[in-house]
């Protein structure tokens, strides 16, 4: 069928709704059978890059030249670092500190969300060790007392992070309780399920696979519908004073 150009993707100044349609695929130098769909970087005024790696069987994914975070959305891959292996299956995830030598392998087909960011050091806290976790097996809390809308934070809270990656969890209907306005950037992943998305003053329906860029300060508020829970996957630059 002919492409007409019609897409619910969207690139405003303060957001961006990037839709599957739209999502180009490259390969990132040290990649081995594997491509990258770059969702949003600094070259968009990001604080971070945040991609979609697609990993075919013997993929490989290459140096990071940042702090890495990863999460398997699909597949399983092998990450080895200080000496050791760990296989990550989906909803795995791992932290992996600037300068540590690592690499990432996949037997078969995986897909994983990355999200890399330059640390920024803070006097006198020692820099965060590699962590490897699993989604399913971190403990969940009611945002503001709502037991509809659980979040789980991937990474401690405490201050040698300077990012933080959630997963967000609605029941059908849940909302969050305000539009939030903060100085902090987020990017988003939509897992599962969908609602609507209010960005700046614009309304829009999102479902699973869509990517949002959230900008400092862009006014945003979500409710989910539909039949099954809406899940994302969501980052923000954390713990450091705006200055
Ligand atoms: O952590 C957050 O700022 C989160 N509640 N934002 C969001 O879901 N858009
Ligand atoms: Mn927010």
């Amino acid at each position: 069928m002919f492409n007409l150009g019609h897409s619910r993707s969207r690139t405003a100044g303060d957001h961006f709704l990037l839709t599957p349609d739209t999502f180009i695929r490259s390969p990132f130098p040290g990649m081995r059978n594997a491509v990258a769909i770059v969702h949003v970087s600094p070259a968009a005024g990001a604080g971070f890059t945040q991609y979609t790696a697609e990993m075919a069987a013997d993929g490989l994914l290459g140096h990071a030249a940042a702090q890495r975070f990863f999460y398997v959305l699909e597949g399983s891959v092998s990450l080895v670092a200080e000496g050791r292996r760990y296989t990550l299956n989906a909803n795995g995830y791992a932290y992996i500190p600037e300068d540590l030598e690592h690499s990432i392998t996949s037997a078969q087909p995986a897909k994983l969300a990355v999200i890399e960011k330059k640390y920024q050091v803070l006097d006198g806290v020692e820099a965060p060790a590699l962590l490897v976790g699993d989604e399913t097996k971190v403990a969940s809390t009611a945002l503001n007392g709502d037991e509809d809308l659980q979040v789980r934070a991937l990474l401690p809270g405490d201050t040698a992070f300077d990012f933080a990656v959630n997963t967000m969890s609605y029941k059908p209907g849940a909302a969050l309780s305000q539009t939030e306005i903060h100085v902090m950037e987020h990017g988003l992943l939509m897992m599962t399920g969908g609602g609507i998305y209010k960005l700046a003053d614009q309304w829009y329906p999102v479902t699973a696979g869509d990517f949002i860029y959230m900008a400092p300060y862009c006014p945003q508020w979500f409710g989910a519908l539909g039949k099954e829970p809406a899940k994302y996957l969501i980052y923000k630059d954390w713990n450091r004073h705006p200055l």
